[in-house]
């Protein structure tokens, strides 16, 4: 049972390019800095890998470690004042941090909102 629920949480659901700013860490407000980002989504959490998620080059820089969002309890919203940008949404961590993200491809972002909206929607809200 270990090994599966194991593998539940790190099998990868969905990976890709958006553009990423972190607008809020712990409840205190950042300065907005926009991004391109490796996003990695699983079951539980996504990663924000700053280029590639090749591990060859994430390993160029010792001791790098993908920022990464716990989704157990977290938000997900569609947001249009939050920036002059289109097709933006936001996700809001139990821990309040606050990230936006991004694409001008309309598809693409749609299809990483429900997915992980789904994510979202599958977890306990603890
Ligand atoms: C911000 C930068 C952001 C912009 C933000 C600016 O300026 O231009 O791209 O957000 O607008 O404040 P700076 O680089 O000087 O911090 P959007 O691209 O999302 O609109 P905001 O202050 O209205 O959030």
């Amino acid at each position: 049972a270990d090994i599966i629920s194991t593998q539940e949480h790190t099998v990868v659901e969905k990976e890709g390019y958006l553009l990423k700013a972190k607008i809020a860490d712990g409840g205190k407000k950042l300065r907005k800095n926009w991004s391109t980002s490796w996003i990695v989504l699983t079951a539980r959490k996504m990663e924000f890998y700053k280029e590639s998620k090749q591990p060859s080059l994430a390993n160029l820089k010792p001791g790098y470690k993908p920022e990464c969002v716990d989704l157990c309890g977290a938000r997900i919203e569609w947001t249009s004042e939050k920036s002059s940008r289109k097709n933006v949404f936001q996700i809001t961590t139990v821990s309040g941090n606050e990230f936006l993200l991004q694409s001008d491809i309309d598809f693409l972002i749609l299809d990483w909102f429900h997915a992980i909206k789904n994510a979202i929607d599958r977890l306990p809200k603890e």
